[in-house]
Formats: structure tokens, sequence, C-alpha cells
């Protein structure tokens, strides 16, 4: 089994739901088991500002599906989930990000691992940092700590609530 780590934001839609939703799909998908799901946050929106401010998390999925079969299952959860793709970086009911894939490396048409902005995102470093072993270091050998003391975290905050039942 591969980890493979997916992030999750809403920020349209009940995005409490959004994500309870996307997690329990998640875990239906075939060959996969859900080993670890963050908090969840509530943080600012990058992009355009006129938008809702986003919940966000991040799970551990550990799976035997390949990288691109895993994208298309994540992309059809989207679709049914009533993602349409109107407007760069603007609002969306859920959107799932394949991160990591183990630690392959791969930049095709389809898919860049690992996910090309996560070194920069607090919404996704925080959480990723919570759920993985302490001295994670990315394909790169970037070291997560590192990355997220770097980060400077602004707006993020840690809600109590739960995206799946543990
Ligand atoms: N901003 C935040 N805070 N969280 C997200 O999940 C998120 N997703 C996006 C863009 C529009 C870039 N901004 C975001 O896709």
């Amino acid at each position: 089994m591969i980890p493979a780590y997916i992030a999750l934001g809403s920020n349209l839609g009940q995005p409490l739901q959004q994500l309870r939703r996307a997690v329990t799909a998640i875990a239906a998908l075939p060959a996969s088991d859900v080993s670890r799901v963050s908090s969840v946050y509530r943080s600012a929106p990058i992009g355009p500002s006129d938008q809702p401010d986003y919940l966000n998390a991040v799970l551990c999925l550990r799976t035997l599906l390949g990288p691109h079969r895993l994208l298309d299952e994540l992309q059809a959860i989207e679709a049914r989930q009533g993602r349409e793709r109107l407007e760069r970086w603007g609002p969306r009911t859920l959107d799932l990000d394949l991160l990591l894939y183990g630690t392959e490396t791969i930049a095709d048409e389809r898919l860049t691992l690992p996910h090309p902005r996560m070194h920069e995102r607090d919404f996704v470093l925080f959480p990723l940092r919570e759920i993985s072993a302490a001295g994670m270091t990315l394909p790169d050998g970037s070291d997560l700590e590192l990355l997220a003391q770097k980060c400077p975290g602004n707006k993020l905050s840690r809600l109590e609530c739960q995206v799946s039942t543990p």
C-alpha cells in the first residue's frame, strides 16, 4: 500500500458537509484505506479575496490504486459534489488535490507530484504536519517541519469539529 496525501478544501454549499461527504467517498474507494484525517482548519482565501473563507483538511489514504487512477477518482468525487470549473482561483464546493503519492515525483500533462504549490500553503502544510510522521521530508528533500515554520500561518485556525469518526 502506498501512502497518498490528499488535501480537501471547500468554501461553498455547507463546506463542513462537503468535506464529510468527500471523506466518506474517499474511504469507499477500492483497494484503499483512509489511515488518518487531520483536524479541520478555517483559512482565508488565497486568490480573489471576495469569496468566503475556506475549510481545509488533509488525509492520508493507503492505496493500491496508481496515481493517475487515484486522480480520476478524486475528480469524479469533485464532479459528483457539484464542482464546476468556472473561475481560476474562484470559490468551490469541493477541491481535492493529490499532494503526495509515496515518494514519487511526477510531471506530466495531468499530474504534478509533489503538488507544485503545497510548499507555501499554510492550509496544506499545517494539517499535513498534524497527521504525518515526525521528521517527514518531501520527495525533494525539504523538511515539512521547516516548511511549516517558514509559512506564516496567517488567519489559519484549527476548528474543534471532525470530518470523520476515528
Ligand atoms: N484558499 C484557501 N484558503 N483554501 C483553499 O483550499 C483554496 N483553494 C484554492 C484557491 C482558490 C487557490 N484558494 C484557496 O483552489
